[in-house]
């Protein structure tokens, strides 16, 4: 393959507000790009980023301070022409070179400077907006520019978008291709339109842009994979895992519940691990993991594990009410109720997996459950982990990295029998203890390496049809 000529310079340009320095988080995939903000006038100087395909730099994207008075430096151009047959470039160039592009139009200047040489501008726009005078200006100061201009109509998933009414109106001004965006719902398909719509109008870097775009794919694949492999991992730790009860205490109901405390907590632990590797799977880690756990996922990922709530959530809620009615009296709280002893873990474990509905029933379990010598997780708390993770995929595949807001997972309603294979895919995992990795490093045992594997591929396979599907 040979070498692009030069490295591909985009500038990125546009009305103050836009969403220019969101664009440039969500493609450089880089949460952390630059400052933004709903206060106009966040950006004040040019800050670029290189964007890789196989390792290599292949196109470098500027963002730049925003538009602010287009009317007025049209004007002010305007009265700087000398000759009738001045052209755009020459005009641009004599307005960069007096002392008002270092005084009220410094912004301005910035973002024309950049425009004069990139190889093509990227003329970024909120498409709620109606199309206005200043718009126009802007796309006049950028036609003086001499570089091909791509519009790219941002916030189109919002339901004001007037995508229509901005296409029309790019035509008449002779701007017939476009590209839509969402900065912060990230859709590859745009993606991939956005890139193609600029091999067509610098085509000399098309090679660039189509690196760019088949690595983008396979980054997205890779993606996939390794976030299945993380639920995978997860779901073969917890069905392993087995907590024992203190033996001094076997048979009283305070060794249990402290038992049931440590498997909670020691699950909770395991499954925000697993949701912390997912982010990382899809480039939403940061230099400081706490930080991004915080902003951007609330700690936990919201609801907890063992709640009523995550049962409902994840379409369980029948069983939610059905363990209450079950446990019954005082039990329900020890049965479901939030962080005390969780529906999930004491219903699906230690109580054999099965859920009764008489509250007869459900003190023979409880008084199973405490003379049992060890807990474990059931079925419910792993199918509800499998939702959680489906879920929490589903928001990252359309996850723009210029998302200011947190992540929330609910547990999916999901296809019941895509949850029987995966449970019974787990059987072995049952039985086999020592492969957990809950609490210590996972062990490197062959058959729990292709239990994992197995269980992996068939999770891939339901995210490649849920992503495919838009879901
Ligand atoms: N919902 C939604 N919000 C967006 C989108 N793009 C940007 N925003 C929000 O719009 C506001 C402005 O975004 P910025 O990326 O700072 O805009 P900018 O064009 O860089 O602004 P300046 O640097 O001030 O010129 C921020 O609150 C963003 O979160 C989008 O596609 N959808
Ligand atoms: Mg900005």
């Amino acid at each position: 393959m040979s070498e692009p000529a030069s490295i591909l310079m985009v500038a990125v340009v546009g009305h103050t507000n836009a969403g220019k320095t969101s664009l440039m988080r969500t493609l450089s995939r880089d949460a952390g790009f630059g400052a933004v903000s709903p206060s106009p006038a966040t950006t004040t100087d040019v800050e670029s980023v290189k964007l890789l395909a196989s390792g290599r730099a292949v196109a470098e994207f500027r963002d730049t301070p925003g538009l602010e008075d287009p009317i007025g430096l049209l004007e002010f151009i305007d009265g700087l022409r000398t000759d009738r047959r001045d052209d755009g470039p020459s005009l641009i160039e004599r307005f960069l070179g007096r002392s008002e592009a270092e005084g009220p139009f410094t912004g301005e200047a910035k973002a024309l400077r950049q425009a004069r040489i990139a190889d093509i501008v990227l003329y970024v726009l909120d498409a709620r907006d109606p199309v206005l005078p200043r718009h126009t200006d802007e796309l006049e100061l950028l036609a003086r520019c001499g570089r091909p201009v791509l519009p790219v109509m941002n916030f189109v998933v919002d339901e004001g978008s007037r995508t229509e009414e901005w296409r029309d109106a790019l035509a008449r001004l002779g701007l017939h291709a476009t590209a839509t965006f969402d900065t912060v719902v990230y859709d590859a398909t745009d993606e991939q339109r956005l890139f193609e719509a600029m091999a067509v109008l610098a085509s000399d870097h098309r090679e660039a842009l189509d690196l760019l775009t088949e690595d983008r794919r396979r980054m997205r694949e890779r993606s996939i994979t390794r976030a299945s492999r993380a639920i995978a991992d997860l779901l073969v730790d917890t069905a392993s895992y087995v907590q024992p009860v203190a033996p001094s205490g076997a048979g009283s109901s305070e060794a249990v519940e402290d038992a049931e405390t440590r498997l909670q907590e020691a699950l909770r632990t395991h499954e925000a691990l697993a949701h912390r590797a997912i982010l990382a799977a899809f480039g939403f880690e940061d230099e400081d993991p706490e930080k991004v756990m915080l902003e951007c996922t609330e700690g936990r990922l919201g609801i907890d594990l063992f709640s009523r709530e995550a049962l409902r959530e994840a379409g369980l809620g029948a069983m939610a009410g059905a363990a209450g009615g079950a446990a019954g009296g005082a039990a329900i709280d020890l049965a479901v109720g939030g962080l005390s002893l969780g529906a999930a873990a004491l219903i699906g474990a230690v109580l054999g997996g099965t859920l009764g509905s008489s509250a007869t029933q459900g003190r023979r379990w409880i008084r199973r459950a405490q003379g049992a010598n060890d807990l474990r997780a059931g079925d419910v708390v792993l199918r509800l982990m499998l939702a959680r993770g489906v879920d929490l995929i589903g928001a990252l595949t359309s996850r723009g990295h210029a998302h200011l807001e947190s992540v929330r997972i609910r547990g999916r309603d999901l296809d019941p029998g895509f949850v029987k294979e995966v449970l019974a895919e787990l059987g072995r995992a049952r039985s086999n203890p020592s492969w957990s990795g809950v609490g210590r490093s996972p062990t490197n045992h062959a058959a729990r390496g292709r239990q994992v594997q197995r269980v992996a591929r068939r999770i891939r396979v339901h995210l490649e049809a849920l992503v495919d599907e838009g879901g």
